[in-house]
């Protein structure tokens, strides 16, 4: 029994240390990136239940995997694939302010996820069922585990959460937009940038198209905007909230993090404006160190956004 049950692939992540092509970087860290695993850790952090479901290959990357997120607290429930490798991303700075994001996957571990790896028993005790639109685009397999868990969900009355994540890496606009009109009927809450949410609906400005997307069904839709902060549309009434203004050191991961931030609120029962405050913080709070999660914050960490009028914490 856990609050959130999410699934997806999580790769080795290899960070190159130094900005400039790829090619010149000596030195990289290794860690580990996951968009869903991303969001399990955020959730978990900020106190509530999460489980992950996923493939890992029975390699050094694999074991990483198990044992970083079981670390973050994190239930894992990973299947160890004798015949495919654990995928792998290289993240690269070409310049101070552009992340190149490399991904290593195809017939990786994590993309030969498939329905019979998901515990049924596991999706139907959770409280909300977390999945991205990275999964589909993995493999036929994946995808149909995308469509077995939102149904399983859906059955047991189980909330279900959709985070668009749009990656041109691994799709084709048109093959992404045709997927999420099917999908978007069966989901609760919807998570998307604008350009994301442009896949499926249009609308002239984040609120028309934040309605243009509650039109297919779901109760909660929050459109992300980055500098320009976030819209939520939730049953009929439409919120906003204004961005945290931090140092960005790395973009990456702040999506996961603001769908972290507001599901955990959720599930806590917050009040909207809290919930979406919280998501930005989260997703503040992302993108100020290095690495995709490595900075999630805990719920003692979300005060000090704002806080210290002189940066100092004591
Ligand atoms: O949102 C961050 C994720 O993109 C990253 O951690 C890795 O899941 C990933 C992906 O497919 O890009």
């Amino acid at each position: 029994m856990t609050d959130l049950v999410t699934f997806g692939e999580t790769m080795a992540l290899f960070a190159a240390r130094r900005t400039g092509p790829l090619r010149f970087a000596r030195d990289f860290d290794l860690g580990l990136g996951g968009a869903e695993s991303n969001v399990a850790i955020g959730v978990a952090r900020l106190g509530a239940g999460a489980a992950w479901i996923g493939r890992v290959g029975a390699d050094e990357f694999g074991d990483l995997i198990r044992a970083t997120l079981a670390g973050e607290g994190v239930e894992v429930h990973a299947v160890t694939d004798h015949e495919a490798p654990t995928g792998l991303m290289i993240k690269g700075r070409r310049t101070a302010d552009l992340v190149d994001v490399r991904y290593y996957r195809r017939d990786s571990a994590g993309s030969r996820l498939s329905p019979a790896d998901l515990d049924p028993a596991l999706l139907r005790s959770a409280r909300v069922l977390h999945v991205s639109a990275i999964t589909p685009a993995l493999s036929p397999s994946a995808r149909a585990a995308v469509r077995h868990a939102v149904s399983e969900a859906r059955a047991a009355g189980v909330a279900v959460s959709l985070d668009v994540n749009y990656r041109a890496a691994l799709w084709s606009p048109d093959d992404a937009g045709a997927w999420l009109r099917e999908i978007a009927g069966e989901v609760d809450v919807l998570f998307a940038t604008e350009a994301e949410g442009r896949l499926l609906a249009d609308g002239d400005g984040p609120e028309e198209l934040a309605k243009a997307l509650a039109a297919f069904g779901p109760r909660h839709v929050l459109v992300k905007m980055g500098a320009r902060g976030a819209l939520e549309l939730s049953d009929g009434r439409v919120l906003r909230a204004e961005p945290y203004r931090v140092t960005e050191v790395d973009p990456v991961g702040a999506g996961d993090a603001f769908a972290a931030g507001w599901l955990a609120d959720w599930l806590a029962g917050a009040e909207p404006e809290l919930r979406l405050r919280t998501a930005c913080a989260a997703g503040a709070f992302a993108v100020t160190s290095q690495g995709d999660w490595e900075s999630l914050p805990r719920r003692s960490d979300l005060a000090l956004l704002g806080g210290a009028a002189d940066g100092v914490s004591r």
